[in-house]
């Protein structure tokens, strides 16, 4: 079953920017010059029945598309390009799993990063802090990884720019704002300079981290 959205409604978009899941989303609809609205739920938001009837994990984000309620980032990312933007997913069965290797690897990510960012950003805590540099040393030794396979190809979505560049591209921004070593992983640091250079990236990605 497709969506139904009547001409000119918004795509509805659920969930506070400062979550790395949200913002996935967000940049993904600025890059396909979708027509939405955001609202701030979750975190220090909070929760309604209304949306927890939508989506009962009680986790952002989630979308509304006309008739159809969607919730896992990478799942709307998916549907998004599918849906509505083609050309951020690689036609090619064997480049678009590769993309979607990297999109859901980045879970994986996450887990090694999380102590860096909650120590930096919630806990103002620094490098010196024994967990934070932990999980930065975990998440520098994942982003080697990331940085040999840019080295083969300019975008994790083939070569050009797609959606299997969102979710590393948001988890990318807070390693290099973070307080933690890093070493010099030259591919890694053009792929995200060239992010930078992206308008959606600059707007709903680069914010101040919270
Ligand atoms: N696999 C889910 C994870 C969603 C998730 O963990 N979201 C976090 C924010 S990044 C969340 O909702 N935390 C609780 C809250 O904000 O209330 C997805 O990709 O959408």
């Amino acid at each position: 079953m497709s969506a139904t959205r009547p001409p000119g409604d918004p795509i509805i978009l659920w969930g506070r920017l400062n979550s790395h899941n949200v913002k996935k989303v967000a940049w993904a609809l600025v890059e396909m010059e979708l027509h939405f609205v955001r609202h701030d739920i979750g975190g220090t938001f909070g929760y309604t029945p209304e949306y927890l009837a939508m989506n009962p994990n009680r986790l952002v984000p989630t979308i509304e598309d006309g008739s159809l309620v969607l919730w896992e980032s990478n799942a709307i990312l998916r549907y998004l390009a599918d849906a509505h933007a083609p050309s951020f997913r690689s036609q090619d069965v064997a480049i678009r799993a590769d993309g979607d290797k990297w999109m859901d690897w980045q879970f994986q990510f996450a887990d090694a990063q999380r102590d860096a960012f909650l120590g930096c950003v919630r806990q103002g805590k620094d490098r010196t802090d024994p967990a934070v540099a932990a999980s930065g040393q975990s998440a520098a030794a994942m982003m080697a990884l990331l940085d040999a396979e840019l080295a083969l190809r300019s975008w994790l979505s083939g070569d050009r720019f797609g959606i299997a560049d969102i979710p590393m591209g948001v988890y990318a921004h807070t390693y290099f704002s973070i307080d933690i070593a890093r070493p010099s992983l030259p591919h890694l640091s053009d792929w995200y300079a060239r992010l930078k250079e992206r308008p959606g990236y600059a707007e709903q990605v680069m914010i101040p981290l919270t």
